[in-house]
């Protein structure tokens, strides 16, 4: 029988609380510490597409409102060694992302970050929460996914990488989407061009122009699902790169002021939650993802 939408839309919630239940157990477990999400500051992820700035002021000051908590997540390692976040990002993206079915201009990411790890590390610890998500789902909400009419399989550890530069060979420009829709199985994107990218992800020092970072792309044509990487840690090297980037140095003062006698060395990445629901529901269209979603160009609640 097919389910009413309320009930599709039960059963949506239902996994993704399960999704979110998952993750911070499984971090927990590994000795995560979780943190409150930033919602205003000084500075935020610039991001290496256009989005319209948002801003506000408050007592004569300007705050960001965050696009992604990246410079806190390093800030926060002078403290901790391993933390999480669920945290709303707010990205107004420009209008030709109005009919992705993939953006939305507010969302959350599980955003993660572990002082001295590496991306290969990082790499294993995303394969290890993603195939725990599908097996707890498989296990704990069968009755939704059901209702939601999706077959989920489990994918094998470790997914096949690809750098940045053989999808581009192999696929031409359109790559991420190519490789989404071709392979039955997650697909991890390395060693990303170093002007691809924000200034934060660490330059390879044995592959100079190339970053120790990394996309992964769920597979079934569901396009990216996070990215991440080594970090640039020491406060020369973070300066350089914002001035190869052609940003100015004072929008980041107060994040390279606390920087100044360098950074913890870490690496992390940031998941987005509805993109997650997405592809474990097997929905068309993120809006499904959230029961207010905000879709670049409408009105929303
Ligand atoms: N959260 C991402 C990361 O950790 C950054 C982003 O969302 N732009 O690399």
């Amino acid at each position: 029988m097919k389910p009413r939408a309320s009930e599709k839309t039960q059963a949506i919630m239902k996994i993704q609380s399960e999704i979110r239940r998952v993750l911070a157990t499984e971090l927990r477990k590994r000795d995560f510490i979780e943190l409150s999400p930033v919602i205003l500051s000084p500075v935020t992820d610039p991001l290496n597409h256009p989005t319209a700035p948002m801003c506000i002021t408050c007592y004569g000051d300007t705050y960001n409102i965050t696009q992604s908590m990246i410079f806190h997540k390093q800030l926060a390692l002078r403290t901790l060694n391993k933390i999480f976040i669920f945290s709303p990002n707010v990205r107004i993206e420009p209008l030709d992302k109005k009919d992705t079915g993939r953006h939305l201009f507010e969302f959350s990411q599980l955003d993660l970050e572990v002082k001295g790890a590496t991306r290969e590390e990082m790499m294993s610890l995303c394969e290890e929460l993603l195939v725990t998500i599908i097996l707890s789902i498989k296990k704990q909400c069968k009755k939704e996914l059901n209702w939601v009419g999706r077959k989920l399989r489990v994918p094998k550890i470790p997914f096949k990488r690809i750098s940045y530069c053989d999808a581009h060979r192999q696929y031409g420009k359109n790559f991420e989407v190519m490789i989404s829709q071709k392979h039955p199985e997650p697909v991890w994107i390395i060693d990303i061009p170093l002007n691809k990218r924000e200034f934060y992800d660490r330059e390879d020092e044995k592959n100079p122009g190339y970053l120790r970072d990394m996309d992964l792309l769920y597979p079934e044509g569901y396009g990216e699902a996070l990215s991440g990487g080594e970090r640039e840690y020491s406060y020369n090297r973070i300066k350089k790169r914002i001035h190869q980037k052609g940003q100015k140095v004072s929008a980041f003062a107060s994040y390279l002021e606390l920087a100044k006698n360098d950074l913890p060395p870490s690496a992390g990445f940031g998941i987005g939650i509805e993109r997650l629901t997405q592809f474990i529901c097997g929905l068309s269209h993120i809006r499904e993802a959230s029961l207010f979603p905000k879709i670049p160009g409408k009105r929303c609640l």
